[in-house]
């Protein structure tokens, strides 16, 4: 895998359905400083998937920032993203890096200790711990809040960098850091935002302060 910048994510909002929204959005989060994002699209066509994702690329190339692709290897090998971040009832890691070859990244979600070890020795590039606070972004296949003791039990077994998902925000994020997450991901406390670009550079100084 090149070397990439893990500490912030931000996760595409697939409740916004208007292109001309969700490109202008993404392009201020870019501007903003987001170090990678990832396409998370979970009730759409495939072609239209597809299309989004060949826009998104294009936009992601422009700044230099790399795009991995959720859920769907077949999107992701298709429109050759950096990257794929699989779910545990998504393809398996091994077969997806079969497929993705040793530069692409790919990331796992993890909810529990079992989760983490089988993870530890997976072909995954970083783990996904989610969720880490309560969310209303994602509805289905939730498990409960590891809040920031889980956090640190988590981290403290884990042998890949560590992603925090969920209910991640300018109030909580300089801890998530500070309590040993070598990065956070981020859907709604920037896609609800009216001033996006604001907010993720905020966010992005709140990171750089949590990891002193
Ligand atoms: N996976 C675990 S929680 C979550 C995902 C995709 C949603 C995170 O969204 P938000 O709005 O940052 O809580
Ligand atoms: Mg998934």
């Amino acid at each position: 895998m090149k070397k990439v910048d893990f500490s912030f994510m931000f996760v595409t909002d697939d409740r916004i359905t208007e292109n001309e929204k969700f490109y202008w959005l993404l392009e201020k989060v870019l501007i903003g400083g987001a170090t990678i994002i990832q396409l998370r699209e979970k009730n759409i066509e495939t072609i239209n998937f597809y299309k989004r994702a060949l826009e998104v690329k294009k936009i992601c190339d422009t700044y230099k920032t790399p795009l991995i692709i959720n859920d769907r290897l077949d999107v992701a090998l298709s429109i050759d993203a950096d990257g794929l971040h699989l779910g545990q009832n998504d393809m398996p890691v091994n077969i997806a890096r079969k497929f993705l070859g040793k530069d692409k990244i790919i990331g796992i979600s993890v909810s529990n200790k079992k989760q983490l070890e089988t993870a530890n020795t997976s072909d995954a590039d970083y783990i996904g711990l989610s969720p880490i606070f309560k969310t209303n972004t994602k509805t289905e296949n939730i498990a409960a809040p590891l809040g920031l003791n889980g956090l640190k039990s988590l981290k403290s077994i884990t042998k890949k960098p560590i992603i925090c998902i969920g209910g991640i925000d300018s109030k909580n994020v300089e801890d998530v850091i500070y309590n040993g997450s070598d990065g956070v991901a981020i859907v709604s406390a920037i896609s609800e935002s009216f001033h996006p670009e604001k907010i993720t550079k905020k966010l992005k100084n709140l990171i750089s302060k949590g990891k002193k």
